[in-house]
């Protein structure tokens, strides 16, 4: 894929120098009306956790600097922000999740992509994954799932287990006590999709199942037809904590289901 970050500069680890100095003017005013845009779509349609955890980010000024997030995401729940170009190896992305650091891409979209990205951007993954980093049972599911990656690399299954990513940490939907919420970042950092798939009839509203997610295509250009629902972060570190070999052992062998 012809990714557009800057990887001539990265490590070994794929970790890069964040450069926040580089930020011109304008990328900064870019990231607040992305923010501001969001903002008023959250209070009616991000899950609790999330809303928790933004107010205490002071995200809403600018890019922020990625060292002072990680100053208070360590003390919280022991995750760090690591800086990256883009989208990274799956080894590389699946180690860092392992040690409880989170990949963040440094660059940001252009204007003329205020409503959609292909990749992820600054904005994407800062706005949409960042805050559920400070939920406890949400940043233990996602360093089990870097560990449960590294393990899926050596079983051939990442084409399984990036499905349940997809379902879950992307595009996942919460049931609460005032209904239905988003907590995926695809979904969370979306001007258009937050409110479909959160109140639009037309998707498709699964209750969480692990067999199902690990076997349903997604698609990555257009809207979810299809998300999975779960009752709480505790419900989906329960039903992902046992090993998966068995699973994938059966699931490998059945066709993938349509999204
Ligand atoms: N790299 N930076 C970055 N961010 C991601 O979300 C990401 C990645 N590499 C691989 C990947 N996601 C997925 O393919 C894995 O879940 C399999
Ligand atoms: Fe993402």
């Amino acid at each position: 894929m012809s990714l557009r970050g800057d990887y001539s500069r990265a490590a070994s680890d794929f970790s890069v120098e964040q450069d926040w100095t580089a930020h011109s003017a304008e990328e900064h005013a870019l990231f607040r009306r992305l923010f501001e845009r969001q903002s008023k779509l959250v209070p009616r349609y991000a899950c609790p956790e999330w809303i928790e955890a933004i107010t205490g980010m002071d995200a809403g000024g600018g890019i922020r600097k990625f060292d002072h997030v990680s100053k208070k995401l360590r003390a919280a729940t022991g995750w760090e922000i690591v800086a990256v170009p883009g989208l990274i190896p799956d080894e590389a992305f699946f180690t860092h999740l392992a040690k409880r650091r989170f990949p963040l891409t440094v660059w940001l979209r252009k204007p003329e992509e205020f409503d959609y990205i292909v990749e992820p951007d600054v904005f994407h993954d800062f706005f949409g994954h960042v805050p559920l980093l400070f939920d406890p049972v949400y940043a233990d599911h996602l360093h089990e799932y870097g560990k449960g990656g590294l393990k899926a690399m050596r079983l051939d299954a990442v084409k399984m287990l990036a499905r349940l990513y997809w379902y879950t940490i992307e595009f996942g939907l919460v049931r609460t006590e005032t209904g239905i919420r988003a907590y995926g970042a695809g979904i969370l950092s979306s001007g258009g999709e937050l409110a479909h798939s959160v109140a639009d009839p037309a998707p498709r509203r699964l209750d969480f199942d692990l067999e199902k997610a690990l076997r349903t295509e997604y698609l990555i250009d257009r809207y979810q037809s299809t998300c999975f629902v779960i009752d709480s972060f505790a419900q989906l570190m329960r039903e992902t904590a046992p090993g998966f070999t068995p699973l994938y052992d059966r699931l490998r062998e059945l066709p993938a289901l349509p999204p």
